[in-house]
């Protein structure tokens, strides 16, 4: 409860920040795009994970408006980088529906007078659950505006494979799920490189995520994906860093 309250007036206190994480190209190495992902500095917590707060803030009708400032302040940043890196920005699903994410787009490009596909939407296969039809005409309205979509944390649901027939997205992001349980088994390289397959088939762009070790990273490259993303290559940071300006070692 008290910490709903305190949410409420996290933006105008300045409390939220986005970090940035890198997303390289699986082939060179040069980083691509940057993931913005959402922190809350609380005064008293410190900083609070999404995975806390985003719940609450769908419960206590704040997603609109911490949705609306996350994409403005991802746009305002990727306007000040150095190259025209992408930046990538996640939605949730109960933003997808309450609020015009189209729009919002719209307005915080021209803004920041930033061309649409420097802005990608990360959303999860949970927007098709409850109305697939709205999701598919909010997805195809972004589409035509220009902007990237990218379906996250890809295999992690059940009937995954229904939803890539439902809209066409420009990229998979295969879940960290299967990279960490890569020593585990034979059998999840097997299901990597299915989806890898899968994704290319479709003329999809296919990402891996959550690449941590020189091991993990080893058996990916034989795979052959688009792109890759870990604390391998850089862990989700506050501002650039000069490492965000070098090649990834592949
Ligand atoms: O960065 P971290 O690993 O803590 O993110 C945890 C979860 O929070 C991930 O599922 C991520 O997609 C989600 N997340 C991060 N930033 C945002 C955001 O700005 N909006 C939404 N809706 N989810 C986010
Ligand atoms: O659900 P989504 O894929 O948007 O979540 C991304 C989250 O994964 C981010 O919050 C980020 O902090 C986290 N993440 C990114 N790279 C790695 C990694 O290599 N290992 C782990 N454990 N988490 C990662
Ligand atoms: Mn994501
Ligand atoms: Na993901």
């Amino acid at each position: 409860r008290q910490l709903e309250q305190e949410l409420s007036g996290a933006i105008d206190r300045d409390e939220l920040q986005l970090f940035y994480q890198p997303i390289v190209n699986a082939k060179t190495g040069e980083i691509e795009t940057f993931e913005a992902l959402i922190r809350w500095r609380h005064p008293v917590r410190g900083l609070v994970s999404p995975v806390e707060f985003i719940p609450l803030a769908e419960q206590a009708d704040l997603i609109a408006a911490i949705g609306q400032w996350v994409i403005d302040t991802a746009c305002a940043a990727a306007a000040t980088w150095p190259k025209p890196w992408r930046v990538s920005v996640n939605v949730s699903p109960s933003q997808f529906r309450q609020s015009d994410v189209p729009a919002l787009a719209a307005a915080a490009l021209a803004r920041n007078a930033l061309d649409a596909n420097r802005l990608v939407i990360e959303i999860t296969e949970s927007v098709f659950i409850q109305d697939a039809a709205n999701a598919v005409d909010v997805l195809s309205r972004l589409r035509r505006q220009g902007v990237h979509l990218a379906l996250d944390d890809f295999g992690s649901g059940y009937s995954s494979l229904s939803y890539l027939q439902r809209f066409k997205f420009d990229k998979i992001k295969i879940d960290q799920s299967f990279v960490r349980r890569l020593g585990q088994s034979s059998d999840t390289l097997t299901i990597i490189h299915a989806i890898a397959n899968l994704g290319h088939n479709l003329g999809l762009h296919v990402t891996v995520e959550g690449v941590e070790t020189a091991e993990q990273l080893a058996i990916l490259k034989e795979i052959g994906f688009d792109q890759m993303q870990g604390y391998l290559f850089g862990k989700p940071a506050p501002t650039l860093t000069v490492t965000d300006f070098e090649q990834a070692r592949l």
